[in-house]
């Protein structure tokens, strides 16, 4: 059994891409591994917010990851700022790393484009945090998107750099004695990535698909909302239904269309041959409303017991926080903090 974290922004509601580019990993591991996923609300302060949004955005994410069928009874679900020993880890760890390693991460530079009246000092540190988020509980597989391979990447930079700095016990003797291995305090992390699903952004396939704005489906959408959403979706310059690095906006049509409905891409161009637009976005969005509509009734369900997300939230932190805290003495321990 590997230790798997991974975590989501409660910058607004969860979409296609966030469920087929990471949470899908999350369902398939939940059974067959220790995993704890996180609603990353101190992440989500390092980008404009407003608190009652936030508030709001963390019940719906929480909706979410349980309407797509991530199970407490396997799985635990926490808010991250109720474990507050990541943020102490994350300290840590901004102190020992170089300001460098920050400075060329993509997203950073991305994110301060976007939002250049709210440059912080958090969104420059995110990756140490990230970092913790993950080492706290020496996770060592981490189920993301392609866009957040580089936090993994200096996630075990840091890893290595805590190790090299106050780490590694002495090698032990492997059983039969044939050498010695090194014990490393904080593992190596592994990204996970699902099969092909980067989702592009509906009006932009250029951009990722966001939580933000009127570019992606939501979980929640109502069928109206996706088919209206769709059939203004952009498309490209001629009239094939056909996927290619030409043909941006079509690819990820139908790499959407592929993955709601098991279709490969390569049946769906022969489906649609000679067919137009119209009634391939039609059918694309009926297949997307389908898909949805399990998760939809699920969400309803949940959204009528009171007090359970508060519930779920405050058992997962629960059981999170005495591993967190296990980490973080034997840290301090090592520094010399204690
Ligand atoms: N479009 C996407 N396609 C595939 N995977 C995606 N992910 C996000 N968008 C796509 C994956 O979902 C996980 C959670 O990411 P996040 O939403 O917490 O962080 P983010 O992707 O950086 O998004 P932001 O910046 O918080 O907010 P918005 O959405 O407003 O841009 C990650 O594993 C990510 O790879």
């Amino acid at each position: 059994m590997s230790k798997v974290f991974s975590g989501i922004r409660p910058s607004g509601l969860l979409h296609l891409g966030n469920y087929l580019g990471a949470i899908k990993n999350w369902i398939a591991l939940q059974a067959k591994h220790d995993c704890i996923f996180a609603i990353v609300d101190y992440h989500g302060i390092t980008t404009p917010f407003e608190p009652d949004e936030l508030r709001q955005n963390i019940r719906e994410v929480a909706l979410d990851y349980l309407a797509v069928g991530l199970d407490p009874k396997h799985a635990t679900l926490i808010q991250q700022s109720h474990v507050p020993e990541h943020v102490e880890l994350g300290w840590i760890f901004q102190s020992i790393s170089p300001v460098s390693w920050f400075e060329r991460v993509p997203t950073y530079k991305e994110k301060i484009a976007q939002h250049p009246e709210y440059v912080n000092l958090g969104l420059l540190a995110y990756p140490a945090l990230m970092a913790a988020d993950i080492l706290i509980y020496k996770s060592t597989l981490v189920p993301v998107g392609e866009d957040q391979l580089p936090h993994i990447e200096l996630t075990n930079d840091i890893a290595k750099r805590f190790n090299h700095m106050f780490g590694s016990p002495p090698p032990l003797p492997l059983p039969k004695g044939e050498g010695r291995v090194r014990v490393e305090f904080f593992p190596p992390v592994k990204a996970l990535l699902t099969e092909g699903a980067r989702i592009m952004s509906l009006k932009d396939p250029r951009k990722k698909m966001s939580k933000t704005g009127d570019e992606g489906i939501a979980l929640s959408d109502t069928p109206d909302e996706v088919r209206r959403k769709i059939k203004t979706a952009t498309t490209d310059s001629g009239r094939e239904i056909k996927a290619g690095d030409d043909k941006p906006a079509l690819t990820n049509l139908l790499t959407i269309y592929s993955e709601v409905s098991g279709t490969p891409i390569k049946k769906l161009e022969t489906q649609y041959k000679g067919k137009g637009y119209a009634e391939f976005k039609a059918d694309l969005a009926e297949a997307v409303v389908e898909f949805l509509e399990p998760i939809q009734k699920r969400r309803k369900e949940l959204e009528k017991k009171r007090g359970y997300v508060e519930e779920i939230l405050s058992s997962g932190a629960a059981s999170a926080r005495p591993l967190a805290q296990k980490t973080l003495l034997e840290v301090k321990k090592k520094m010399g903090l204690i």
